[in-house]
């Protein structure tokens, strides 16, 4: 590897020839009237062009080699723009910059041309693809198995504070580049009809599915590429189409339209990511997806495994299947049935391959987010997995008999088919039951799976569960985000730490030196402008970057609580313009935030921020001391410019909901001091930082679970405190909606008389509390600096690459092949 992390010898002159022949021959654009986005595709397309080579290099050394390799299913993949990111790791960012300036083209203005692939909903689909960055930088045998939806997470804007959803056509007309259609790979997929019992030529009483349906499965892949080595790993997304794509008697028949029917419904399938995070809805298209992506992906697991020369029983040795949810877990009885029916082994046999074969990660613990299917509804799409998942019960049962023998209340809370007017099918428990390996997110996320959520099943399999800490890739969330950190870094600890975060370790005994807190600090100030020169250019609100910038940037759910934050504003605000003797260093408060288009009380508080953002933003009484930011269309290639901006991280989920939480990390390593509740990864990112280096508050989780268990009354709160009151208060006005009060009291209407589910109200005072402390530290920039340098050193544990180094060495075992 040279400098840069380059890998190869560029040819600046063949490059520029290929982006100059893209420019003419695939979007018949010249070199004098060719658009950005022209440029922009066309540089794409030679890029591409590199990395697909080495991607089928890549593809077919692994064969050869036999490798072992593991298989990422996610319904989401939410990989950002790759342009930029994949420049960085084939080393050719200045390379390319220059060769493009040559022909009159600056590379960052057409990295903005790109627009983020969304194909994901939040931490899940973004820890996908961190995760499939630092297997390719690691160079772990991996492929990504996902969806192509032609429509990506829904683009959010506001209209009079309100949120409005708009379809995301991620591929633009002509398609994105780095994506390669791959004919050759496509499968078949079948659904509906019926099972049926027949003999074999052996006199074997048999089952086969007869489908009522096939779709077909076309293969798109993404290139992968790992940082600094020339292992390029396949983003396997599978689009639906028809199989019978035109009706041709219809056809003659005059009916044009009604011909095309197949083809519509088909493209249904992969037609839109559903917009959902940590919440089930339970729709039926929403299984085709899920049985879609599983059926494509396992038969192509099988291929690539028998092309390569393998024995199908071999499969488990050589293959493991990871499910990212519960969302792939129809991929089990599909392996079975497979296994079973198509390649005539016994249940036995099925079975040892199968539970050796997957693992499963367990992302929440939350009860509306744990998938269930009704038995009704897979019976009519996937009957013969329906008889299959009955069978893996039955057996699971007898084990559970003779571990607890007459439990009938046991059996009740483990079975995979749960009783009630509508029996459902627990997709958690089919996985645990059948995999070999269930992980949590975070150290007490993983505890809490073990005691809270499945404690029998711990007893039953010991040792199955198991935790590995989530983590990001430190070259999209450090060194492409943030070119000044990185660039000070790379001073201090040599130009190697984004392959070793360890490194990043050697900045902690320059935390107490003045010269380089300065510098520190000057590129926090940088990144400050960058973003206010964002806000100012989109949004027209002028900020100073004196102020301090607080961000809370997420998926918008009560767990999350953002209506804390709110509250807090809330009060700031009230004491502000009632309490003469209140003084606070200027504050911005920044959220960026999409909610699930059918969450109301969700679309409520984003409308309550952007209406008191309209009201503070513009009221003089306040001195500029308040400002409220709500940045519409939160996503991958914002965050980028958000994290490195941070002074002040908002991590304040009700202690257990939030089961991991990534953006916590990517703030920290860029230097934002976390407030916190022990949450999640928060608790570990405390015993790395240490406690004078992040601010927790609020309840534990046992002291969560006490209040409830004693009966939780909000109401003790909003008559003990009169902060907390007067913040309520403002809500039930027209302070903020004038004309119009009441518009904002659902929010104080399910915190009081709602019941306060995720306890808001008792977090209150201390939350208010911990700011004012944020508030007196950040005054001394001195020990704000050495506290924010700290951060960035000690963060080397929530890199991406220990996690996978976790699931390879403990889970997977899985190892590196070099190209
Ligand atoms: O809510 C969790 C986050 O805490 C976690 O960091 C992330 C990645 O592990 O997954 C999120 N999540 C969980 N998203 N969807 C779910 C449930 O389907």
């Amino acid at each position: 590897m040279s400098k840069n992390g380059q890998t190869q010898q560029f040819d600046k002159a063949a490059f520029q020839a290929a982006v100059e022949k893209h420019l003419t021959t695939t979007y018949a654009a010249t070199v004098e009237n060719a658009t950005p986005r022209n440029w922009y595709m066309a540089m794409g397309k030679a890029l591409a062009e590199i990395s697909t080579g080495n991607l089928l290099a890549t593809e077919q050394q692994l064969a050869s080699e036999k490798a072992r390799s593991v298989n990422y299913l996610s319904l989401e993949f939410l990989i950002g723009r790759l342009t930029g990111n994949n420049l960085i790791s084939m080393g050719l960012y200045e390379d390319v910059a220059a060769a493009m300036e040559e022909l009159g083209q600056n590379l960052t203005d057409l990295l903005e041309e790109e627009r983020d692939p969304a194909l994901g909903n939040g931490g899940l689909g973004r820890l996908a693809a961190c995760f499939m960055d630092s297997l390719a930088a690691q160079e772990y045998p991996a492929v990504g198995y996902g969806l192509h939806y032609e429509y990506g997470l829904f683009r959010q804007s506001f209209v009079d504070g309100r949120q409005v959803e708009a379809p995301d056509a991620w591929r633009g007309i002509e398609g994105y580049p780095w994506e390669v259609v791959r004919p050759e790979l496509t499968q078949h997929v079948s659904l509906y009809g019926h099972v049926e019992a027949y003999v074999d030529d052996a006199g074997n009483n048999c089952r086969r599915w007869v489908p009522g349906m096939t779709v077909e499965g076309i293969a798109w892949d993404l290139p992968i590429v790992g940082y600094g080595n020339n292992s390029v790993y396949p983003l396997r997304l599978w689009e639906c189409r028809s199989s019978a794509p035109f009706n041709l008697s219809r056809f003659n028949d005059g009916d044009y339209v009604g011909a095309q029917y197949p083809a519509l419904e088909a493209g249904n399938v992969t037609k839109v990511l559903y917009p959902n995070d940590n919440h089930d809805q339970g729709k039926a298209l929403r299984l085709m997806q899920q049985y879609f992506h599983c059926a494509c992906s396992v038969a192509d697991i099988l291929r690539r495994h028998l092309a390569a020369g393998n024995k199908i029983e071999d499969l488990a040795a050589l293959e493991t299947i990871q499910l990212n949810d519960t969302h792939p877990t129809i991929a089990i009885p599909e392996l079975m049935r497979v296994l079973i029916d198509d390649f005539k082994m016994s249940w036995d046999q099925a079975w040892e391959i199968c539970s050796h074969t997957f693992a499963y990660t367990n992302h929440t613990l939350l009860p509306e987010a744990l998938e269930t299917w009704s038995e009704a509804l897979i019976q009519q799409m996937l009957p013969r997995h329906m008889e299959i998942i009955f069978e893996i019960n039955h057996r699971f049962m007898l084990q559970v008999e003779k571990t607890w023998p007459g439990n009938n209340e046991v059996k009740r809370k483990l079975s995979i088919i749960q009783e009630g007017p509508q029996r459902m099918v627990r997709m958690a428990n089919l996985c645990v039951v059948s995999t070999y390996a269930v992980n949590g997110v975070a150290a007490l996320h993983s505890e809490l799976v073990k005691r809270d959520l499945f404690p029998e099943f711990n007893e039953l399999f010991p040792g199955r569960l198991t935790n590995v800490t989530n983590g990001v890739t430190p070259r999209r969330w450090i060194k492409y985000c943030n070119p000044g950190l990185s660039a000070l870094i790379s001073e201090k600890v040599g130009d190697d730490w984004p392959a070793h975060l360890e490194k990043i370790a050697g900045l902690e005994k320059f935390a107490d030196d003045e010269a380089f807190q300065q510098r520190y600090m000057a590129v926090k100030k940088e990144n400050k402008q960058r973003l206010a020169d964002w806000i100012n250019e989109n949004m027209g609100i002028e900020l100073d970057t004196n102020a301090i910038f607080d961000i809370q940037i997420k998926r918008l759910h009560e767990y999350k609580r953002q209506h804390l934050n709110l509250l807090h504003i809330l009060s700031l605000y009230h004491r502000l313009l009632n309490d003469p003797t209140f003084d606070m260093h200027p504050r911005v408060f920044i959220f960026g935030a999409k909610a699930a288009p059918g969450y109301a009380l969700a679309k409520d508080i984003i409308f309550a921020i952007n209406k008191v953002a309209e009201k503070v933003n513009n009221d003089e009484r306040l001195g500029g001391k308040l400002k409220v930011v709500f940045i519409p269309d939160y996503r991958v290639s914002l965050a980028e410019i958000l994290f490195p901006a941070a002074d002040v991280s908002e991590q304040i989920s009700t202690a257990g909901k939030e089961a991991s939480g990534t953006g916590n990390m990517k703030f920290a390593m860029n230097g934002a001091l976390t407030i916190g509740t022990m949450d999640g990864a928060n608790v570990e990112m405390r015993e790395e930082v240490g406690d004078d280096n992040i601010f927790i508050f609020g309840l534990l989780v046992d002291e969560v679970q006490k209040l409830k268990n004693e009966g939780y009354d909000p109401y003790r709160y909003y008559h003990a405190d009169s902060l907390l009151r007067a913040a309520l208060e403002l809500l039930n006005t027209d302070e903020f909606t004038p004309g119009h009060p009441g518009q904002l009291a659902a929010i104080r209407q399910n915190l009081l008389d709602g019941g306060d589910p995720y306890l808001v109200l008792a977090d209150f005072a201390d939350y208010v509390k911990t700011h004012e402390e944020i508030d007196a530290q950040y005054r001394d920039q001195k020990t704000w600096a050495r506290k924010a340098i700290l951060n960035t050193a000690l963060m080397s544990k929530f890199s991406s690459d220990r996690s996978i180094r976790d699931y390879a060495n403990n889970i997977w075992k899985l190892e590196p092949v070099k190209r």
